[in-house]
């Protein structure tokens, strides 16, 4: 059988237009990347609810890796995450919840590392002229969240797939409304997320 990825992104928020990660995940779901069959779903931003779409799509792919997306709108890379916290904390969301200083799992650990190897993965991005660096912060909006809840969820379910979270940059799409914003072309974005998904076949 053809092992199978989730590959996540979420609808738009804020004043933020267009989130390329819905672009991306649309355009690669269905397709297969580097020997994996993609299974795509947007999350919304919301955080009461990403976490449920997120682990419900987790238990009917089961699949073989994960990768989260996220927009870090004005970041000038690809940047895979290094680490989720236990904390929610932001502006509002789409539904209108703003948690400060919020426990993700009460008791649950300060922090889990991302599984997916991510020097691998700013390397074999570089190699292919692709801007790249590893981030040491997922903040601590739905991203993180996201983050954080399906790498709690693998660790106590006693599963070892790999899995972690990369945030890009904007899009030209979203710096039509948003033109302080460094951008790439949408094109440029899903080439750097093809890359970022067979440095895990090769690591595999
Ligand atoms: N980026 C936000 C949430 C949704 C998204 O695409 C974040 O970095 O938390």
């Amino acid at each position: 059988m053809k092992k199978k990825l989730l590959l996540t992104g979420f609808e738009p928020f804020l004043n933020y237009d267009v989130n390329p990660t819905q672009k991306i995940v649309d355009a690669i779901n269905g397709t297969e990347v580097g020997g994996f069959v993609i299974e795509g779903r947007v999350l919304p931003v919301d955080f009461k609810q990403s976490a449920i779409d997120l682990l419900d799509q987790y238990k009917k792919t089961a699949p073989d890796a994960v990768i989260m997306l996220g927009l870090a709108a004005g970041r000038r890379q690809i940047t895979p995450e290094r680490v989720a916290i236990n904390i929610n904390e932001g502006p509002l969301d789409n539904r209108g919840y703003s948690p400060e200083n919020e426990p993700i799992i009460k008791d649950g650990p300060a922090a889990y590392f991302s599984t997916l190897p991510i020097h691998k993965m700013v390397k074999r991005l570089k190699d292919a002229g692709i801007p790249a660096a590893i981030s040491n912060t997922a903040g601590t909006y739905l991203c993180n969240h996201v983050m954080y809840r399906m790498l709690h969820h693998l660790e106590s379910t006693n599963s070892n797939i790999p899995a972690g979270f990369i945030h890009i940059p904007a899009s030209h799409e979203l710096a039509l409304s948003k033109p302080e914003l460094p951008s790439w072309p949408t094109v440029h974005l899903i080439e750097a997320v093809k890359v970022l998904i067979e440095s895990l076949v090769e690591s595999s």
